[in-house]
């Protein structure tokens, strides 16, 4: 394992590092003085929100659980002509200060506003313009991190079921997703009612990176500018294809074809342990390890799973294959001081299924960045 080889460099920034900063996840519906006292009360100092509202028209996803959908996605993206405006983000920026709370990143952008910079279609230069305008708008409002997904399918073809410790309801992945995308659709989101009939043609591997690359080019140096980091999640779930389209991250290798496309630090990783933990290949520690030493994660997505892809359940964090544990002690060792938020939990049984199981998660991770950043000699 290189994880024991502590280089000066590496054991250098772990000297200088400070500790890493609990967070806390919060949908579009949720980015109110309520949710930003829950935030605090689990113990998060930052918070990662989401602009793009996932459950305003769609049938599938509840606003109490994370976004899961059917056949017809997670419903309608959001106003094409309606960026996200300075005032809006400041407005929202400084009600998180009055809780005490910090906003980290800005997760994910509208399909609205990027529809045709992933279909290569006819509005990718003007949408690639809007979205240089979005990464000035986020860094003059001094929000750190856009987090992204280069995703046709998006987050698709999950199912949920009580798989969960004590019957806690969880999402798993049971097999692969081969429904086409209908026209119209992307991201698993619709930007466009009125499209022909029809699916959307599939596209190799190759063109998908293509395309991700010129993302990369329009937009890194207008991310150093503004200060902004822009993040990349993995493909969840990670298959070489969902309906009929190639993904782009779904080994932990293709991590390194990413980053390694622009050299800048603000070519970054969203770092998902869970989707990470789901893949095929590699290994999940080593993944943490490789990549918190490169300095490029940007931040993490604390979650556990049980299995591999095209089957695994996600888990409650102390419950799955991952000794999350293990992987705090690596970020600490190689000097990551950044974000680390839940990522999607188990519902449990009560009244707010999301907020017992976003708290549960939260007590956890504060527990043991508790004990890692008390012991110096850790690990
Ligand atoms: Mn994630």
């Amino acid at each position: 394992m290189r994880e024991s080889k502590p280089a000066g460099i590496y054991f250098k920034r772990r000297l200088l590092a400070k500790n890493m900063k609990p967070g806390l996840g919060l949908y579009r519906h949720q980015l109110n003085a309520e949710h930003f006292r829950f935030a605090r009360q689990c113990g998060a100092s930052h918070l990662v929100i989401h602009m793009v509202d996932y459950f305003r028209s769609s049938r599938g996803n509840q606003a109490g659980d994370q976004p899961v959908g059917d056949d017809a996605g997670w419903g309608l993206a959001g106003d094409p002509d309606a960026l996200w405006s300075f005032e809006e983000l400041s407005a929202i920026k400084a009600q998180a200060a009055a809780h005490g709370l910090r906003i980290e990143a800005i997760e994910n952008f509208d399909p609205a506003h990027w529809h045709d910079v992933l279909l290569d279609g006819p509005k990718k230069a003007e949408q690639l313009e809007n979205l240089k305008t979005l990464i000035r708008t986020v860094g003059r409002a001094g929000i750190p991190v856009i987090g992204y997904n280069f995703s046709l399918a998006g987050v698709a073809g999950r199912v949920k079921g009580p798989w969960g410790r004590g019957g806690a309801e969880v999402v798993a992945v049971d097999g692969p997703c081969d429904k086409p995308i209908p026209n119209g659709m992307i991201w698993n989101m619709v930007y466009d009612r009125h499209a022909p009939p029809g699916n959307l043609a599939p596209i190799t591997s190759e063109e998908l990176w293509r395309r991700h690359g010129e993302f990369l080019d329009a937009l890194v140096p207008v991310a150093e500018e503004a200060g902004v980091t822009l993040a990349a999640h993995p493909d969840d779930p990670p298959m070489p294809e969902v309906r009929g389209q190639p993904r782009l991250v779904f080994q932990p290798r293709l991590y390194q074809r990413l980053i390694d496309r622009h050299p800048s630090p603000r070519n970054a990783l969203e770092f998902c342990l869970g989707t990470l933990a789901e893949m095929t290949d590699g290994d999940i520690y080593e993944a943490v390890d490789t990549y918190s030493r490169q300095n490029r994660i940007a931040y993490i997505h604390f979650r556990n799973v049980r299995g591999k892809a095209p089957h695994y359940q996600e888990t409650f964090v102390d419950e799955g294959d991952v000794d999350m544990l293990r992987v705090l002690r690596i970020l600490k060792k190689n000097g990551f001081d950044g974000v680390v938020i839940p990522d999607h939990a188990p519902q449990m049984t009560c009244d707010a299924p999301w907020h017992a199981g976003m708290a549960y998660a939260c007590g956890w991770m504060m527990a043991a960045l508790q004990s890692i950043n008390r012991d110096p000699l850790a690990p």
